[in-house]
């Protein structure tokens, strides 16, 4: 442990360090690089809704392609990745302290991370890598695409060593202790991201990067296409449990509560771990190649990963009930008045709470087989992830920031920084209640999803999707506005807010809690069960993909196909 740490007493159950100088530079530049790539990304997403408006083209050939693998790849990738690392280093950092070396190896990761960035980023502007942030093949990039969408992940797996460590040293310290709840997060999160890019780093270091250098002719589509789904759905989960991190011990100090249930928190972490990792053939339902039963296995396990986000559900309301009945507020719902509306580190995220409901059904229909076939490929999915990533997890981490950022610059959270937060998160909804929604019915209608507008503008039905794609650009255009103010509002946090003492709010348990169960702790038993859980999903529909891929010819040659 750092020697130049002190522990903070600030509560009889909970130890918490204060955050170095030197610390906070590592958590700050991680958070940099994604306020740097939310501006990219954001400019992007105005170009594409203006360009699907049909009435609009960009200058000097810049294609739809390119400006749309420009934004998912930094927004979906760089910016949830940079911002996710820097705030659980953050948390890692108050509950159980980092050494010297640790943080030595916090900024490895993060050069490693921006190398990769870098590389990609380039790569995508110079025209040469327009396959989009699934990057499916037979699509191809240019090698240093994959190369540095590879270093991001190394990187990752660097910055998901140390939390590993952190924990590792602070057990060590404390003896027969119960780890503090961050820190408990951060591990399964980091667990679940190592375990799930495994599949996509096989992919592109086995198979993409040697067929991007010519050293093999042909490449087998479905199995690329599996293994990336493999991570691609537990991917959205690393975006959303730093959410719940907030939400479960982050929110109820900011509301004047305690934790609802430490042991359920736990719970509910766990079982994300167990059912979003086994469930990737959920995006694959309409491809031919996959057996059909083992299709229907992972679409069962797809509604049991429902469940730790419905015990969520219940634990919020319950907090909020909990806390206003404290505070003397009666009534079915008028415990809902005690809430903190003005305070934007309350709000944002609780609008990302509620935006969740109508989001999290949307996913509840996607994952429904039969009327997958109805959404699949159409601009409903686009409609889903706005909601969910875009709105639920974005508003989320905007909220943590409005404290994070000046806790880490030593700056604090002004009364006209706070009006102009509620405002930004005000126009965000706004704009995402545009965007999402048009997008949402225009799939319905069949619109098609990831689709250049030049290319079937001229046909019939698309005269009829024509409005939706205006209600979308007058979305993306308010999102834009927001995405702006979002950066101002940062850009003055880190660097000319009145210089001062910004809490970090952590929430402590009950007095009274029931102790938390010891075998919530079990990590072997938790990742082996992973584990088990993974092998029977893929195992036997993985072994049948491989035998049965039609040898030799592309674009479906066998593995083993070579040259
Ligand atoms: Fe999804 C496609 C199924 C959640 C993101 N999803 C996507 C894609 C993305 C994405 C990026 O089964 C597109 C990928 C691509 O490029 O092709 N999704 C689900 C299911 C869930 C789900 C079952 N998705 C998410 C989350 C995401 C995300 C979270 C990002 C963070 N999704 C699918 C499927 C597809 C898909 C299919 C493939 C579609 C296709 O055909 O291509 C579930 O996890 C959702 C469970 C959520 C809930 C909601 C709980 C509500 C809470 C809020 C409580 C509110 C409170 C407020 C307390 C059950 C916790 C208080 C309110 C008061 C009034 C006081």
């Amino acid at each position: 442990m750092a020697k130049e740490k002190k522990a903070l007493i600030t509560d009889t159950l909970n130890d918490n360090f204060i955050l170095t100088k030197r610390e906070k530079k590592l958590y700050m530049a991680f958070i940099y690089v994604s306020i740097i790539s939310l501006l990219i990304g954001g400019t992007m997403g105005l170009l594409q809704t203006i360009m699907r408006s049909g009435n609009f083209t960009l200058p000097f050939g810049i294609g739809y392609y390119q400006i749309l693998t420009v934004h998912g790849v930094i927004l979906a990738l760089v910016m949830t990745t940079f911002f996710i690392v820097g705030f659980q280093f953050s948390l890692m950092g108050k509950s159980v302290g980092i050494s010297d070396k640790q943080l030595k190896w916090g900024w490895i990761a993060f050069w490693v991370m921006t190398i990769g960035t870098l590389t990609t980023t380039i790569m995508i502007l110079l025209g040469n890598s327009s396959v989009l942030y699934t990057f499916y093949t037979p699509l191809k990039a240019h090698p240093l695409f994959y190369i540095g969408l590879a270093l991001v992940i190394i990187g990752s797996w660097i910055a998901a060593f140390v939390n590993f460590r952190q924990l590792y040293v602070w057990k060590k310290t404390h003896p027969n202790e119960k780890s503090p709840l961050f820190a408990f997060m951060v591990v399964i999160n980091m667990a679940m991201w190592v375990i799930a890019s495994l599949g996509v780093a096989i992919s592109v270091v086995v198979l993409i990067i040697p067929w991007s250098l010519g050293l093999t002719a042909t490449i087998n589509v479905l199995v690329t296409r599996t293994l990336f789904w493999y991570f691609g759905h537990p991917l959205v989960y690393f975006w959303l449990l730093p959410a719940y991190m907030a939400w479960y011990a982050v929110i109820p100090k900011i509301i004047g509560g305690r934790i609802f249930s430490d042991s359920l928190a736990r719970m509910a972490f766990i079982l994300l771990i167990f059912f979003s990792i086994p469930v990737g053939f959920h995006h694959q339902l309409t491809e031919p190649g996959i057996d059909p039963t083992w299709k229907f296995v992972q679409v069962v396990l797809t509604f049991m990963v429902v469940v730790p986000s419905l015990m969520t559900a219940f634990a919020l309301f319950a907090t909020f009930e909990v806390t206003g009945r404290k505070k003397g507020f009666t009534g079915l719902f008028g415990w809902l008045r005690h809430l903190p509306w003005k305070d934007v580190r309350f709000f944002a995220p609780f609008v990302g709470m509620l935006a969740f409901i109508p989001g999290g059904a949307g996913g509840i229909i996607n994952a429904s087989h039969q009327m997958n076939a109805v959404v699949h490929n159409t601009i409903w999915v686009t409609g889903h992830f706005h909601l969910t990533v875009a709105t639920t997890v974005m508003l989320t981490f905007f909220g943590v920031g409005f404290w994070l950022i000046p806790h880490l610059t030593g700056r604090t959270l002004t009364k006209s920084l706070n009006r102009l937060g509620i405002i930004q998160t005000l126009l965000w909804t706004l704009g995402m209640f545009f965007m999402s929604g048009s997008m949402h019915i225009q799939g319905l209608v069949g619109g098609p999803r990831r689709s250049d507008f030049s290319t079937y503008g001229g046909t019939e039905q698309a005269q009829d999707w024509v409005y939706y794609q205006i209600f979308q650009a007058v979305g993306g255009s308010i999102l834009f506005i927001a995405t702006l103010l979002i950066v101002y509002i940062y850009v003055k946090l880190a660097f000319f807010a009145p210089v001062g003492e910004e809490a970090f709010p952590v929430a402590e348990e009950e007095l009274d809690a029931e102790p938390t169960p010891k075998f919530l702790e079990n990590w072997y038993l938790w990742i082996g069960i992973t584990i088990a859980l993974i092998l029977f999903a893929y195992t036997i529909p993985f072994i049948d993909i491989i035998n049965n891929s039609p040898p030799g010819s592309p674009p479906f040659p066998h593995l083993t196909g070579g040259k």
